[in-house]
């Protein structure tokens, strides 16, 4: 009976967001949950988003239904931005899902399909939700070495040696850019050479991008995707428009998958839309259709890449400023994204909670723009604190 469930341990990241919320002290800093906020701590939606919902709500005609690849016209204008120069490769197909998330699974659920013996390797650490999503499709979690937190690198020759050692037909995933939870993204030879091994041993690469624009570019960014689309013949790429449009809660992602030809894609796209009939019939039309609109329109499409800009901007202006606060802290300069991972253990996590209201995850990850400006010295100074104590 239903009574009879076993306990569940809930996402420690989500629970971040009830924890700090139930803080009574004012003075709380809330560098959990991954949100880009702006210098005075705000998530606001970006004006040409609002300027999308406005036309959206003008022009639209229906909400008849789309069918279960969404909104094409959406996944199609993704193409130049997150395939570039491949975008024209007719071996690649993508369609509409709901958010990052739900291209992970649907990729996942492709990959279980077509070789259900894959192990699905995964860097140490890696985003906690990668390996429940994983074994949600029954598929084996392994993983490879990937950074080493004392010294703020990446453990490079062991995550080669790792991926060296991986059968054929296995899965590596890997995050395109800005990587969560530590910040530190593979260098253009580091990417070379993994691309080179994941070739090497017949692995399929299963590239997560949730941060395309973040970290130095769009198209830098894309620098690992486009690469192993290059060098493999069968690849998985989950990508997601909720950071880099701001759009988190309406759910705007897509699966990208390429194989050695243009009927094997096909046929996979057959079978990802009947898993995602099984699992959401269709995904939600309102980010995607507002994503649509923007990327439609060069007007438009200029506003989003210096709103894009300035969130990116932002991101690493706060990083240079972590980065000089302290020597320990300079490592957070030369990372990406809005994750950094310090030193610290769980004790002085929950100690920094408990004494300066700073609500950072257990691993001691934390999100640089979770700091309003006003708080980014209090934060470097118990942060100092705790590394001293
Ligand atoms: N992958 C990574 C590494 C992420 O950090 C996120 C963030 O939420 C996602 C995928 C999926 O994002 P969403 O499902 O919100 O689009
Ligand atoms: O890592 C983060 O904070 C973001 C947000 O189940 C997130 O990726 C966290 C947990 C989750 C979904 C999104």
């Amino acid at each position: 009976p239903l009574a009879d469930l076993p306990e569940v341990e809930s996402d420690s990241l989500l629970q971040l967001i009830t924890l700090c919320a139930a803080d009574p002290r004012p003075e709380k800093i809330d560098v959990g949950v991954g949100v880009f906020r702006d210098g005075a701590g705000n998530t606001p939606i970006l004006k040409v988003i609002k300027r999308a919902e406005e036309i959206l709500r003008e022009t639209q005609e229906t909400k008849a239904y789309l069918g279960m690849q969404g909104d094409k016209r959406y996944a199609e204008l993704l193409r130049p931005i997150l395939l570039g120069p491949l975008a024209d490769d007719a071996r690649i197909a993508g369609l509409q899902t709901p958010g990052g998330c739900g291209a992970l699974r649907l990729g996942f659920e492709l990959l279980a399909l077509a070789i259900p013996s894959a192990r699905v390797h995964v860097g140490t650490p890696t985003w906690p939700n990668h390996p429940p999503i994983i074994r949600a499709v029954g598929l084996e979690v392994a993983e490879y070495p990937y950074y080493e937190r004392g010294q703020g690198s990446i453990r490079f020759d062991a995550m080669v040696d790792a991926l060296s050692a991986a059968n054929a037909g296995d899965v590596a995933l890997l995050h395109g850019c800005c990587h969560n939870p530590t910040g530190a993204d593979l260098d253009e030879d580091q990417w070379r050479e993994v691309a080179r091994i994941v070739a090497k041993r017949g692995l399929i690469p299963f590239v997560d991008i949730a941060y395309q624009g973040f970290g130095r570019g769009l198209d830098e960014d894309a620098f690992g995707v486009r690469l192993m689309l290059e060098t493999c013949d069968e690849v998985v790429i989950a990508q997601s428009c909720d950071k880099n449009f701001s759009v988190y809660r309406d759910r705007v992602g897509s699966l990208f998958v390429k194989t050695g030809s243009e009927s094997a894609t096909a046929l996979a796209m057959k079978h990802v839309s009947m898993r995602a009939r099984e699992m959401w019939s269709m995904p939600p039309d309102h980010g995607a259709a507002c994503v649509r609109i923007i990327l439609d329109d060069a007007a438009l499409k200029a506003d989003w890449l210096v709103e894009l800009t300035a969130m990116r901007d932002r991101i690493n202006a706060v990083r240079q400023r972590l980065a000089a606060a302290d020597p320990r802290l300079a490592f957070i300069g030369r990372q990406w994204g809005m994750f950094s991972m310090l030193p610290l253990s769980r004790e002085q996590v929950l100690k920094l909670r408990e004494d300066h209201a700073i609500y950072m995850a257990d691993s001691g990850r934390f999100n640089v723009v979770g700091l309003s400006d006003d708080q980014i010295d209090r934060f470097t100074a118990a942060v100092v604190e705790a590394l001293n104590g």
